[in-house]
């Protein structure tokens, strides 16, 4: 098996054969364009090694933001065909900046924390404060768009409206959505099952309500209000809204360093964090659960994505560690992490976000842990999540039992995110004690 040097040099490898110029493919055949999380993952990676390349990265990725703060979750590369949906399923609107190509929702919003944290790796403070300088803005429009045009009825959390947005896309939790049978306007040719393995990727009623929401919002030109009495997808989505929270923290930490007023005011974050708490804790599965605005109920499906929590700074130590314990005890067959329990009915061990093992959302957990002083269960997991990818090489996510790499090849968040555990391992700290398994 490859040792450290080793897999470092095969990482850095990925991610130039990824490299585009102007940024990086997350995956040579199955997603050609750039990705709005998949390329922070990556820019925290080329921190270590080319920030030169870094700084394009994000250059590449904020000029596609929009002018009402959105940043689109696909940048489309104008030279490229091969991916459906292209960007004419995307019918343009006036805040899309002129010349620029770009899906017309957003994702999970790591760019804050990923500039924060590949600006602290940066060795010189004088240019990681031009760097912060230059795009606080950018990042600051990013993160409030979501309060002024993702918020309804009084409650600061963010509604996500396309489970594309959560990046979690075929999560089962959005399954109450894929069952109500909605199918587009339009016929649709998918590209994806002819790359990778139909049993790995999501099936046709998920792609069904994929192509229905896409049709729904830009026909309301992308306005919440104009098409929330319509949509069967409308949810507080516990990972993201934790994303959210963690960024708006990190921003915070930029904005005192350049000696800033915070991005946003202590209350409003309170506020949040009580809203979070209060909406989403699930005390008998000891997760945070998402919450379907539609139905007006909780969504009673329990995957990875309600530990988002530890990632978001959401939760004490004691918490934390509680709820990684429990999660750690349902799925001890299984291998480091899996995106969704073994128990839970829906539970796919190969097929994409139902089951298998993701690099990102284990580091999403990893570095909670980590925050949270909880540093043994942060390396631990970080070993196994490295060992997986030294077994199993750079793929896109892992059979959750088995361990053999499945979906896009040469995944470069797979790579970055590798070369960030490994730069920058765990660091020891006084409370890193284990916590107890159940
Ligand atoms: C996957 O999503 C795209 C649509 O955005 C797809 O399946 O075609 C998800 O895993 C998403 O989280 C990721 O950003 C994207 C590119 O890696 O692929």
């Amino acid at each position: 098996m490859m040792d450290n040097p080793a897999l470092l040099a095969a990482a850095g490898a990925v991610l130039r054969a990824n490299d585009l110029g102007a940024y990086t493919r997350p995956s040579p055949r199955l997603y050609p364009h750039q990705w709005n999380w998949d390329s922070a993952f990556v820019a925290l990676a080329l921190a270590y090694s080319d920030p030169g390349r870094m700084e394009r990265e994000v250059d590449t990725l904020l000029r596609a933001q929009w002018t009402n703060g959105m940043l689109p979750h696909i940048h489309y590369n104008p030279g490229i065909t091969g991916y459906f949906p292209g960007p004419e399923w995307w019918p343009d609107v006036p805040v899309r900046r002129a010349g620029e190509r770009t899906s017309g929702i957003s994702q999970p919003p790591v760019l804050p924390t990923a500039v924060y944290r590949a600006g602290c790796a940066l060795p010189e403070a004088g240019v990681r404060r031009a760097w912060w300088a230059r795009l606080y803005d950018p990042l600051c429009e990013m993160l409030l768009f979501f309060r002024r045009y993702r918020t309804i009825a009084g409650c600061p959390l963010l509604v996500m409206v396309h489970p594309w947005e959560s990046g979690l896309d075929n999560s089962p939790r959005w399954d109450f959505a894929t069952r109500s049978g909605v199918r587009p306007r339009l016929p649709y040719a998918r590209h994806d099952t002819g790359v990778v393995s139909p049993a790995e990727r999501p099936r046709t009623p998920d792609y069904d309500l994929y192509m229905y929401l896409v049709e729904l919002i830009a026909g309301h030109r992308y306005d919440l209000a104009g098409f929330f009495p319509e949509t069967p997808f409308a949810v507080y989505d516990a990972l993201f809204n934790a994303i959210w929270y963690r960024a708006a923290l990190d921003l915070d930490r930029i904005a005192a360093d350049l000696g800033r007023p915070p991005a946003l005011p202590a209350d409003a974050l309170a506020a949040f964090r009580e809203a979070y708490h209060e909406r989403l804790w699930d005390e008998r599965s000891a997760l945070f659960l998402d919450f379907d605005l539609c139905a007006g109920r909780p969504i009673h499906v329990e995957t990875i994505a309600g530990l988002g929590a530890i990632f978001g700074g959401l939760v004490d130590s004691g918490r934390a560690g509680r709820m990684y314990a429990a999660y750690r005890d349902r799925c001890r067959a299984c291998r480091a992490l899996p995106s969704v329990p073994p128990d839970q009915s829906a539970y796919e061990p190969g097929r994409y976000w139902r089951g298998p093992v993701w690099v990102n959302t284990n580091w999403f957990v990893v570095r909670g842990l980590e925050e949270a002083g909880l540093t043994a269960d942060a390396r631990a997991l970080a070993d196994e999540t490295l060992d997986l990818i030294r077994a199993h090489g750079f793929c896109e996510y892992f059979h959750a039992s088995s361990g053999v790499g499945l979906g896009g090849q040469e995944f470069s968040w797979t790579a970055a995110l590798a070369i960030d555990l490994l730069m920058r391992p765990v660091a020891a700290s006084p409370g890193g004690a284990r916590t107890e398994r159940r």
